[in-house]
């Protein structure tokens, strides 16, 4: 039997199943929001790394895609060195901040084993592994950092919108940062094989159906006064900035960052209501490791401030 096409988000939510781990993960957020709410604290949801698209509902295959969380990962060191508390919701082994600098074996290339058994580090690998460790344990100890992973795009779209229902009583001080990269296209449970898919069937033909844009509820229903960033990747440069300001206006929230796959670890543009703005790295910084993500949360954050003013003036008065 074919199903309804999920032409909203609530068809979508109705048609797919509740992730596993879903309220142990909706607690952790809770609990985590609870004990940052009453301070000063401004929250950020950060999202990050590529969804899957299941073949089979005891999965064996599934579509990928290139994401391995840089830009996520990056930006959550940089919200967490301002002063935010971040929740991370990642895609399962992707990059995840601070431990992303030490990937494969780079942390045991930086230790040896000395004669009296005792472990050292590297001495030129020293200072680089100090400054992140020093950063990972401050984050650590005053609770600023809330990981949790999803696998497919119906687990993150679930754990997105339990994000921001909890995130959704804080208001202004929240901002919602997605950089996720999110498939447009699954197949609906009722339309997915349970087994491992049989080559002796012939070669196969999937249908996907079209996921429902969530960035509509988003902005004007569960998190309504946040600040929210969306990111907008092409491959065709001639597409990006209409393809963006169209983003900007259909959903009305604060910005968008548009970006090209190939340059996006050097340039972006940052779009808004009023203006667009290109932030590149220079010369100077690319040779001195800057990541962009410094730049770009650095100008955030400035209107996060101002945003959170605003709301402020505007209950004022
Ligand atoms: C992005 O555009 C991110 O910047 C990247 C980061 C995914 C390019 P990496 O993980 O890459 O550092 O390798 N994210 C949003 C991608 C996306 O799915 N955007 C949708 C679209 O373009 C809108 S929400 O239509």
């Amino acid at each position: 039997m074919k199903s309804k096409m999920a032409t909203t988000a609530s068809d979508f939510f109705e048609q797919t199943k509740v992730p596993d781990n879903y309220d142990a993960k909706k607690q952790a957020m809770l609990q985590f929001v609870e004990f940052h709410r009453r301070k000063t604290t401004k929250i950020v949801l950060i999202t990050s790394g590529g969804t899957t698209v299941p073949l089979e509902s005891r999965t064996v295959r599934f579509i990928d895609n290139f994401s391995i969380g840089t830009r996520g990962a990056s930006s959550a060191e940089h919200f967490l060195d301002s002063g935010y508390a971040v929740i991370f919701l990642h895609r399962h082994r992707s990059l995840e901040p601070y431990t992303r600098h030490f990937s494969q074996q780079t942390m045991l290339d930086a230790l040896h084993v000395g004669e009296d058994d005792t472990i050292s580090v590297d001495e030129a690998k020293a200072p680089n592994l100090r400054s992140i460790l020093v950063k990972y344990k401050q984050s650590k100890s005053e609770r600023r950092l809330l990981n949790v992973d999803f696998n497919a795009v119906g687990e993150y779209l679930y754990l997105l919108k339990a994000a921001c229902q909890v995130l959704g009583q804080v208001g202004s001080k929240v901002m919602i940062y997605l950089a996720a990269a999110v498939s447009d296209f699954y197949i609906p449970s009722s339309e997915m094989p349970e087994h491992k898919i049989q080559s002796s069937g012939g070669p196969l033909q999937i249908h996907l159906q079209l996921v429902p844009k969530m960035l509509g509820p988003l902005v004007k229903e569960w998190v309504p006064q946040a600040f929210i960033t969306s990111f907008k990747l092409e491959t065709d440069v001639s597409l990006l900035e209409s393809k963006a300001r169209k983003a900007l206006q259909t959903y009305d929230h604060q910005v968008v960052i548009a970006n090209i796959l190939e340059t996006r670890k050097l340039e972006v543009v940052l779009i808004t209501r009023d203006c667009a703005e290109k932030i590149a790295l220079s010369e100077e910084q690319i040779k001195n490791n800057v990541a962009i993500e410094e730049l770009i949360v650095e100008h955030l954050a400035a209107m996060h401030d101002s945003h959170i003013t605003g709301e402020l003036s505007n209950i004022d008065t």
